[in-house]
């Protein structure tokens, strides 16, 4: 049995980075606690993604899947006014307005998401619909609109007082510039296996808040922001798409847990490969988490202070994640 306190001691001595770590204590990666796969299997970006963690518990235990556990999961946070990357009460792009973006892939290998949707509060739902009804994997701004409301969705203003006041106060200056594990750490991204041994994952977010109008980021970029192949895991990223979005990120996690490393090796290598072709990596973040079919999971960041929430079976847990800086 994993116990909390076993993994909240593996996430700070992580968090030093694996170049402070002379005693080797590193080499033992978090998924060698997990041999057998304790279900369900839940993990989210942040420590906010414990409420997502739970309501994805609720829905299996309801009798829902890894699909329907990762959409209900994300919608709780879609729906929060003080989540400001994330649906409601996400900040604007620099012209005032709430663009959000999403994907969803599930343990049938289909996928579906949405770019520059504007006016729905739950992104994630739309882009299942587009997975499960429609030829297309992808719908953008008008075009993913038109069918969200077609499809029953409601329009509703996303720009709450507090979000309209940030982008007033920011636009007094108009200096963009993602501020790191702060302007950034609202992205949700879900990843659950079902008691079924099934995948499924999403994430769902405003992207960056006062970007460029019409922005897009790495979230619904199937294999950038989210991957899932139910025969070998899933991993998800948040922090500054541009630079996920240059190295496919999730989808090289995935394919790094194909050719045998462990989720967090991948997952570093990720980093790594993230930090190679950027040279100003220094000044931004981006973090990675993942599991593989086995259970055993990963997760690395390029800065410190990245946590996510972890639940195996009935157990909860808050983690902090292992950074390549200090
Ligand atoms: C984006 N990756 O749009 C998203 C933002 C994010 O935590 O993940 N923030 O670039």
């Amino acid at each position: 049995m994993i116990s909390r306190r076993k993994f909240i001691i593996t996430g700070s001595l992580a968090a030093g980075g694996a170049f402070a770590d002379p005693e080797g204590l590193l080499a033992i990666p978090q998924s060698s606690f997990s041999k057998d796969p304790i279900l369900p299997l839940i993990m989210s970006t942040w420590d906010f993604g414990r409420v997502a963690n739970s309501e994805a518990f609720k829905t299996l235990a309801r009798g829902g899947n890894s699909l329907d556990a990762v959409e209900k999961g994300i919608n709780v946070i879609e729906a929060d006014p003080e989540n400001t990357s994330v649906g409601l009460g996400g900040y604007p792009d620099r012209d005032g307005f709430v663009t959000l973006d999403a994907s969803i892939m599930d343990f049938k290998g289909r996928a579906g998401s949405v770019t520059f949707l504007q006016d729905i509060i739950h992104p994630i739902s739309v882009a299942r619909q587009i997975m499960e009804y429609t030829p297309h994997v992808m719908l953008s701004g008008a075009g993913a609109l038109q069918y969200a409301l077609e499809k029953g969705f409601k329009k509703e203003n996303l720009l709450t007082e507090k979000s309209k006041k940030a982008w007033e106060d920011w636009k007094i200056k108009s200096h963009y510039k993602p501020v790191i594990n702060i302007e950034n750490h609202d992205t949700i991204g879900l990843l659950v296996m079902d008691q079924d041994g099934n995948i499924s994952g999403g994430c769902s977010t405003s992207g960056l808040a006062f970007k460029m109008h019409g922005r897009v980021g790495d979230s619904p970029i199937i294999g950038a922001g989210l991957y899932v192949d139910n025969e070998i895991g899933a991993a998800v990223a948040t922090g500054l798409g541009e630079m996920v979005m240059k190295t496919l990120g999730a989808f090289l996690v995935v394919e790094l847990i194909r050719g045998g490393k462990s989720p967090q090796d991948a997952c570093e290598e990720t980093i790594y490969r993230i930090i190679k072709k950027n040279p100003d990596f220094r000044e931004y973040q981006v973090a990675i988490i993942s599991f593989d079919k086995s259970g055993n999971t990963g997760a690395y960041a390029i800065q410190p202070g990245f946590t996510y929430a972890l639940t195996r079976g009935e157990i909860d847990t808050i983690v902090s994640a292992p950074s390549y800086l200090i």
